[in-house]
């Protein structure tokens, strides 16, 4: 049985956030505020009262992510300077060409969102296995319109072995049809939802916005009201905000091209991810071993006997790859 460390999660750190409910002790004029949405250059916060800033940073101070917890100057009508970001318990990145932003702070977990049409990517899948294992944040699939493969037992059950195959079967993975079988989806969801931030992903198409919608039927209304003022049109996510729903719902919906940044991961911290090709690794006879071509090794020998999965072998050596041309540009 292969190594279930992926699964093992910090739990301690979960829990509502109440820094922001307070204003800030130290200076009067500051403000506590959550990060709720990034349009890259600028931001949207929210207060304690709930009223809604654009906030703007400085140096540094425009490094931030939704969901982080800030302290803000009002520096005129709605508009404030970030001040300060309060130390994250986690971090995600999304990747941008060669380098990695920040993306989303403070999770208590992340719904990656799959489906057959569009196809998923086994890349996608891969790189949030390893994006969530280093910034230690439970995963949860959710393997979405079944509705399309009705009478295709088949593809069902290749996708079922793929998916298995691919997270050592240690993922929760959860099949939903969202638009045709919405009670069924919400019933399944809620009670995992409920009380905590989640980071939702998927490619484009997928279904985020569709499910977050079913789950906060007023977020369609508000994610519309801002696409038109900015122009960007109705269906497709154009920025990562969070939606606030019912017993501290809280949503992040994402763009569907965002792909996780890896640039700021080390080899051993891509080894962590894939601790069960580490876990053989240790075994080869060279302590170097690529795993290629080198006599006595155990990864090879692992994929031959089937212990160890060729789908998860290709992620690693792709990922291994991406990481040494990043690196190699530094
Ligand atoms: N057949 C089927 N279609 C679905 C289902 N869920 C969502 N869709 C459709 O898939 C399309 C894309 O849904 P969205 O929710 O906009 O996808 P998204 O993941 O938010 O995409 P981006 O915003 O571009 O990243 C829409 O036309 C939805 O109606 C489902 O369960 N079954
Ligand atoms: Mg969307
Ligand atoms: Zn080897």
């Amino acid at each position: 049985m292969a190594d279930s460390s992926l699964h093992k999660v910090r739990l301690a750190s979960k829990g509502k956030q109440t820094a922001q409910h307070a204003k800030n002790v130290g200076s009067p004029d500051l403000l506590n505020a959550l990060v709720v949405a990034s349009y890259g250059r600028h931001f949207l916060a929210r207060d304690a009262e709930g009223e809604i800033w654009q906030v703007y940073g400085k140096g540094k101070r425009r490094d931030v992510a939704v969901g982080d917890e800030i302290s803000i100057l009002p520096s005129g009508d709605k508009q404030a300077w970030i001040e300060e970001i309060q130390t994250r318990r986690n971090l995600v990145y999304r990747s941008d060409a060669l380098k990695s932003k920040m993306f989303a702070a403070n999770l208590d977990g992340v719904l990656l969102i799959l489906a057959i049409s569009p196809p998923y990517s086994t890349e996608l899948l891969g790189r949030t296995l390893t994006a969530c294992k280093h910034a230690d944040v439970p995963l949860t699939i959710l393997f979405n319109k079944v509705d399309i493969l009705e009478g295709d037992q088949e593809t069902l059950d290749a996708v079922e072995q793929e998916l298995f195959e691919i997270t050592l079967g240690e993922v929760p993975t959860h099949y939903i049809s969202v638009t045709e079988h919405p009670q069924e989806t919400e019933a399944l969801l809620r009670p995992l939802l409920t009380d905590k931030r989640t980071l939702i992903l998927g490619q484009s198409g997928m279904g985020k916005s569709t499910l977050i919608n079913l789950l906060i039927p007023d977020a369609l209304a508000a994610t519309n009201e801002i696409s038109m003022a900015l122009n960007a049109g109705k269906h497709t996510t154009t920025h990562t905000q969070m939606h606030f729903g019912d017993a501290g719902l809280e949503l992040i919906d994402s763009p569907g091209f965002q792909a996780f940044g890896l640039h700021h991961l080390t080899e051993a911290d891509l080894l962590n991810a894939f601790s069960d090709l580490r876990d053989e690794g240790n075994k080869c006879r060279f302590a170097n071993c690529q795993h290629k071509r080198e006599p006595d090794c155990a990864v090879k020998n692992g994929l031959e006997d089937g212990t160890l999965s060729p789908a998860r072998y290709e992620l690693y050596q792709m990922l291994k790859a991406e990481l040494e041309e990043a690196q190699s540009q530094y």
